[in-house]
């Protein structure tokens, strides 16, 4: 099943494409308009691209033709307005039967909106009465537990920690965010293993290493950005790997649009292996792998294994090596669709390269083994000493821009101890201890009552989550339900018995604050944090700044008389990063170190091959092989990011890369497997999930032919999450397993 790359491959990611839609998207946004905030996108003196977390090197490129950066930016940068008029023309109800690409289209939010308890139509409210609603409510609850503090990844570092502290002033560490959905599993793996949640390289790695294993990652798609990185490490004679069901269009060519040729789309290919394993085959592939590297090991003793490092550092090898040695590679073929040949060059290719960086997204985190998966990566990687030296280690590539910096600012329902106690002692309070609700636990709490109101700091809940259905009748359920967004979405028309919209700034814009210019920072993929400053004229003088509407919350719930000065905060943004600098570590000295060109970068312990796991060393686990085996006719499901959305955002009906237009209700399925289930290409099939004896089921998907495996299947996040059950989540770190769902197909 793996295959070397064509050598000229017809048509390549990026190139001409993704310079004629960059320019079209520059447009949208009025060309001189545009050019401009192009021009700031990534600078130092500018503002980070809310498309994705993967980092900037310095120098900084000027005017990187980053498609996809381009649609969010634009997409932030429209000239389009949500107006009072539009929601007085249109009932919830009537804006409801919208699709989710319409409601974005309507553009940027302009004034704060209010449902009042049984109206049909939002009507505008000014902010000091917006936020005494929500403080008459939060103040009503029986228990601040009954009160959620949802938080998406774009959210500043300013803004996070003044969330958090807010959560925990009032009461809760019921902060759920997208994390729960995304990186969990990754966190959560590491953490055990090596100590910390976090990837261990940074760029300069990239530029050393001899082989890079891209995981259950699409980055032509989702992290153009990294296409460039894996091309130059190419060319200097890195060897790349993609371990994943499709072979994405951006690994099979890349047409940088930086370069004369690319611009004409001539494309290098970029990975050397293809492994098309199952969905849901990674634990077994890894393991064939590992098992492999054992047969190498015990052919030229001292040769494969780094046994110094194993030693020094690690534990658990012994019992790791004998599971592994009990495993038969007929087993795990049959559980990683993949043949023990494939196993083994992928074996020898890891072997022969000194240096290897394990690069991984949603497609290992994503499934009820996700934590497995990690680890997994986690054993591969210890076994020759790939971490902590140079040129090696683990690189969970982060999806919003700000998520992981979100998680250092303590948006965590599980907060760590001496986070809290330090939060105590800067602040002279007593923050809760209690763990609180995770997305999922959330969803069960306002489903059964235990929670009444809702505060998301962006994103889009009622879309992003699994068990659509469910989770829309929780949030129905609520008291109150508040969205703190810049663009208008589902997550508006699911309310609470009463609700608010808070429209606030984007990362582009200019955030004057007691006639101060102010910036905010976030922490990219590899724990550089750095400023963000806004450039356009706000999309209407009534937002406000996340850090200021946080601010605004927390004094009209606690009241004038709280001692923490959220006044100051709101208007000087320096007085926050000078708490975080003394709760954070890491952060020491953050207002001097962040005005730096391109910032800071957060230690790593495990980089430096201190582990943090109580024992000092890190550990090799035993992963069971994920049970595999469906009945007749069931298959795997996946869902995935088409090229042209950006999460719960549709930018439009199309994905390029992968040959469709115009329908994003569609199911990917092998030939072979069309056939053995009497379908035909083009006709619309019923999916339905099983999972426990329940059946969840959705119809009108287009059979569509593609290159994935034999009982596998595919289809996009978020018109299939209403078949994701709720409770069919990772093993540790309850991640959705939005992708591995055991489905059905009817004609229909
Ligand atoms: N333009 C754009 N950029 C984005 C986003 C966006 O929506 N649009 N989203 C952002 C966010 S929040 C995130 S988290 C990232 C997401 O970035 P990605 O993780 O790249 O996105 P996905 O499309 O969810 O899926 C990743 C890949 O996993 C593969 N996969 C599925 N199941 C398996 C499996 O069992 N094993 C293996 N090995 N592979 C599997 C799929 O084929 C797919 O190629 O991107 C971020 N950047
Ligand atoms: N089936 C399935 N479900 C998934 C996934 C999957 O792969 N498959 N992926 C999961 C993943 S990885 C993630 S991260 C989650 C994403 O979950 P979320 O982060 O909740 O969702 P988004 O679609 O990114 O949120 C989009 C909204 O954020 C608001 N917004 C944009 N920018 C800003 C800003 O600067 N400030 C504020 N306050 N609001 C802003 C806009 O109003 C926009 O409508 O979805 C998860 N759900
Ligand atoms: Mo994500």
């Amino acid at each position: 099943m793996s295959e070397q790359a064509p050598r000229s491959p017809r048509s390549a990611a990026a190139g001409p494409g993704a310079v004629l839609s960059t320019v079209r998207r520059v447009g949208q946004m009025g060309f001189s308009r545009g050019l401009t905030v192009l021009a700031h996108v990534n600078q130092v003196d500018g503002f980070d691209c809310p498309g994705c977390a993967w980092p900037e090197a310095l120098p900084r490129h000027r005017l990187e033709f980053c498609e996809n950066g381009a649609k969010a930016i634009a997409h932030e940068a429209t000239r389009k307005r949500v107006t009072r008029e539009l929601f007085a023309r249109h009932s919830i109800a009537e804006l409801d039967a919208h699709d989710d690409q319409w409601l974005e289209a309507q553009g940027r939010l302009t004034e704060p909106m209010w449902l009042p308890p049984g109206a049909e139509r939002y009507e505008p409210i000014g902010w000091d009465a917006a936020f005494e609603r929500i403080a008459a409510h939060l103040r009503a609850l029986g228990s601040p537990d009954e009160a959620i503090f949802y938080t998406s990844g774009r959210t500043s570092n300013e803004a996070a920690f003044l969330w958090q502290l807010f959560a925990r002033a009032f009461g809760t560490n019921n902060l759920p965010d997208c994390s729960n959905m995304c990186h969990e599993s990754s966190g959560t793996g590491l953490s055990e293993t090596i100590g910390e949640g976090k990837g261990t390289v940074g760029l300069a790695d990239f530029e050393l290493c001899d082989l890079i294993l891209v995981l259950g990652q699409n980055p032509g798609s989702n992290h153009p950005r990294m296409l460039t990185v894996l091309q130059a490490a190419k060319r200097r004679g890195c060897a790349i790997a993609s371990v994943n069901p499709l072979r994405e269009r951006g690994l099979v060519a890349f047409a940088n649009p930086q370069e004369a040729l690319g611009l004409l789309g001539v494309g290098t290919p970029l990975a050397d292996l293809f492994v098309q394993l199952r969905v849901g085959g990674d634990v077994a592939l890894l393991q064939g792998v590992a098992k492999h590297l054992l047969e190498l090991e015990a052919a030229a003793p001292g040769r494969v294994l780094d046994r110094a490092f194993i030693d020094a550092h690690t534990q658990g090898f012994e019992a790791w090596r004998a599971a592994v040695e009990r495993r038969s590679f007929d087993e795990l073929e049959r559980a990683s669709g993949i043949a023990r040949s494939s196993m083994c060059e992928l074996a020898e290719l890891y072997a022969r390269s000194e240096r290897v960086i394990a690069c991984w997204a949603m497609g290992l985190t994503q499934h009820a083994h996700g934590v497995a998966n990690v680890q997994e990566v986690v054993n591969l990687l210890l076994l020759r000493g790939n971490i902590g030296r140079p040129g090696a280690g683990p690189c969970p590539v982060r999806g919003h821009s700000n998520v992981q910096g979100d998680r250092t600012m303590g948006i965590w329902e599980r907060p760590p101890a001496d986070f809290l106690d330090r939060l105590d002692a800067e602040f002279a309070f007593a923050a809760p201890r209690a763990h609180g609700h995770d997305t999922v636990s959330a969803i069960h709490a306002l489903h059964d009552g235990r929670a009444q109101v809702f505060v998301a700091l962006g994103g889009n809940f009622a879309r992003a989550t699994p068990d659509t259905e469910l989770t829309q009748r929780a949030l129905r359920r609520a008291a109150l339900t508040v969205q703190i967004s810049t663009t208008l979405n589902r997550s508006h028309l699911v309310h609470g018995r009463e609700a608010l919209i808070l429209p606030t700034l984007g990362r582009t814009e200019r955030d004057v604050r007691g006639g101060v210019a102010q910036f905010v920072t976030v922490e990219d993929s590899m724990r550089c944090v750095h400023r963000s400053t806004g450039r356009l004229e706000p999309a209407t003088p009534e937002l406000r700044s996340e850090p200021a509407i946080v601010c605004g919350l927390a004094r009209a719930t606690l009241g004038a008389a709280h001692p923490f000065a959220w006044e100051s905060f709101a208007s000087d943004y320096d007085q926050v990063r000078e708490h975080i600098a003394r709760v954070v570590p890491g952060c020491e000295d953050m207002n001097r170190r962040v005005r730096e060109a391109g910032g800071f970068v957060l230690p790593s312990a495990a980089g430096a091959r201190a582990f943090r796991t109580g024992s000092g060393r890190a550990h090799f686990t035993v992963q069971e092989i994920p049970a595999h085996a469906l009945p007749p006719g069931q298959l795997w499901l996946m869902t995935i990011r088409s090229h042209d959305q950006y999460n719960t955002t549709v930018y439009s009906q199309d994905d390029r890369y992968r040959g469709i237009a115009g329908d994003r209700r569609v199911v990917f399925l092998n030939r072979e497997d069309i056939a053995v289930q009497g379908l035909a290409e083009g006709e619309r099939v019923e999916l339905s999930s099983h999972w426990r004896g329940e059946t969840r089921t959705l119809a009108g998907f287009r059979v569509h032919a593609y290159d994935l495996p034999r009982g596998c299947a595919a289809a996009y996040f978020p018109e299939a999450n209403p078949l994701v059950p709720v409770d069919a989540f990772a093993a540790g770190s309850r991640t959705p397993a939005y992708k591995s769902l055991p489905v059905s197909l009817r004609r229909g």
